[in-house]
């Protein structure tokens, strides 16, 4: 696979201040696919002087303009899609048909979305005696995930741009061709120099230093619980904006009027989808007891089936957790209906995809985000019950209601703690919010809400209008 052996700041490929490199791994293999620089406090540092540097002009062209850099990002990722997908299969694992359709077709809707947006939105507004305006809010420093390489840079870049902010990449170390892709990307759509910047490295090193440093403005984190939480703490201490996306622990409550088969065989799509490495899976299903064997039945079937299809978990660690928590609902006295600890395939990150039926509220599985293909089906008594247990984690990111029509699913879904939830079925909307409450983060992302986080307000006022 391509690599560039240096980092993008200041609008061209400049070699890494340190030595040291990581290496890129295939988890469908185990084979090393490429290297790239383990980025320093240094580099971050020439990152965020460089988008200092480029932010007054950036802030100042005419959102037309910006729309217009976004378009054409657009059209290069539409342009090299095929390339994108590849790299992202190479470095993640997931299977083609879906690098191709979500890895790369999710972000590029996200870039159109933003590409319009930036055109559209009010940014200036008339209120009584004063002009109200939205203004950016300066240099971000974005940190992303592996799960979804280009998505999750293109959720933030996008309206980090649109909003006339600059931005400084610090990506997963696990996916950072994707990264190096989207530089060049930004590059060939024509974005000023130090517009936006990539510095590759480990989280603790890279990340870290861009999270501290007193140049960025913003820091947006897409991550782990444990990192979001010690950013916000970082940012707090600076007084400085953040934006974090964490884990998730998502319900998929089917009420007793539902279509069961669809709703259980879309469920268990949903929570196989990418090897189970999604934040708003639907990880918990949540069935009436009346109900409950019938679905488990239909819920193991789905799995099995599932069986070859998905591919790997990112990386040795990834699976060691997963097997894990597998192991640990064995432990805890879950009923095994499909899957189970071992890994299907001597070679490559695998995880059989796994259901567990009994599962309780209490135990392990039904709390703590496993990041792996692995569904715990719980039963439920009545409504207040499924409401009780849908709401009973620490997280609140997604969720599914399914009922026999939409106003009954609509009256459920109002009552969970949860920043996003699919009425029966449900279909990614790139413009729609999306974020946590409670303990799954701060802010959203998408659409105009995801606008806002990068902009300021500024109010002047006058003394007659
Ligand atoms: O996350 P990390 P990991 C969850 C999921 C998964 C677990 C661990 O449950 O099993 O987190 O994954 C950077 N300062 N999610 O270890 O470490 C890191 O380099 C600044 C949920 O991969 O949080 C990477 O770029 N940055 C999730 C990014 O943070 C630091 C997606 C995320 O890595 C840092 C991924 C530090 N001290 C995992 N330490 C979601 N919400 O979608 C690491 N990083």
């Amino acid at each position: 696979m391509k690599a560039h052996d240096g980092m993008y700041i200041d609008g061209a490929w400049r070699p890494a201040v340190g030595a040291d490199t990581i290496e890129v791994v295939n988890p469908a293999d185990e084979q090393v696919i490429g290297r790239i620089p383990a980025g320093t406090a240094e580099d971050v540092d020439a990152a965020v002087r460089a988008a200092r540097a480029a932010f007054p002009d950036w802030a100042a062209t005419a959102p037309a303009e910006r729309a217009a850099r976004l378009a054409a990002l657009r059209d290069v990722l539409v342009a090299r899609k095929d390339e994108i997908a590849e790299t992202v299969t190479a470095e993640l694992g997931s299977p083609l048909p879906f690098s191709q359709n979500v890895q790369v077709g999710l972000p590029i809707a996200v870039a159109g979305s933003y590409a319009e947006l930036a055109a559209t939105y009010s940014f200036e507004e008339k209120v009584g005696n004063s002009t109200v305006y939205q203004e950016p809010v300066g240099v971000v420093g974005a940190i992303t995930p592996w799960n979804y390489p280009l998505h999750q840079i293109v959720a933030k870049v996008a309206p980090a741009l649109a909003a006339g902010c600059t931005v400084v990449l610090k990506p997963a170390e696990d996916t950072p061709l994707t990264a190096q892709l989207f530089a060049e990307a930004a590059h060939e759509a024509g974005l000023p120099a130090g517009v936006f910047n990539l510095v590759t490295g480990l989280g603790p090193v890279a990340g870290q230093a861009l999270a501290e440093h007193p140049g960025v403005d913003l820091v947006s984190f897409t991550g782990s619980t444990a990192v979001g939480r010690r950013i916000g703490a970082t940012a707090g201490a600076a007084v400085k904006k953040v934006a974090l996306e964490l884990g998730g622990k998502s319900a998929n409550v089917i009420l007793p009027s539902a279509d069961l088969a669809k709703a259980v065989n879309v469920g268990v799509a949903n929570v196989m989808s990418n090897s189970g490495q999604t934040c708003s899976a639907w990880t918990r299903m949540l069935v009436h007891r009346e109900r409950y064997e019938e679905a488990v039945e239909l819920a193991a079937t789905a799995a099995t089936k599932y069986g070859d299809r998905i591919g790997p978990v990112v990386n040795a660690g990834q699976q060691a957790r997963v097997r894990g928590y597998i192991e640990k609902g064995l432990a805890e006295g879950a009923r095994l209906v499909a899957g189970g600890p071992e890994s299907p395939r001597e070679r490559g990150y695998y995880v059989q995809p796994t259901v567990f039926a009994d599962v309780t509220p209490e135990m392990t599985i039904a709390q703590e985000e496993i990041f792996g293909p692995v569904l715990a089906i719980l039963p439920y008594e009545d409504e207040q019950d499924a409401l009780r247990i849908a709401n009973g984690t620490v997280y609140g990111l997604a969720g599914a209601v399914w009922a026999g029509d939409d106003t009954e699913a609509v009256a459920f879904a109002r009552r969970m703690e949860t920043g996003q939830v699919d009425i029966n079925g449900g279909r990614f909307n790139p413009r729609a919010p999306f974020g946590g409450y409670k303990q799954s983060g701060v802010g959203r992302e998408l659409g105009a809400h995801g606008l806002a986080e990068y902009l300021q307000t500024k109010s002047l006022q006058f003394q007659e209008r």
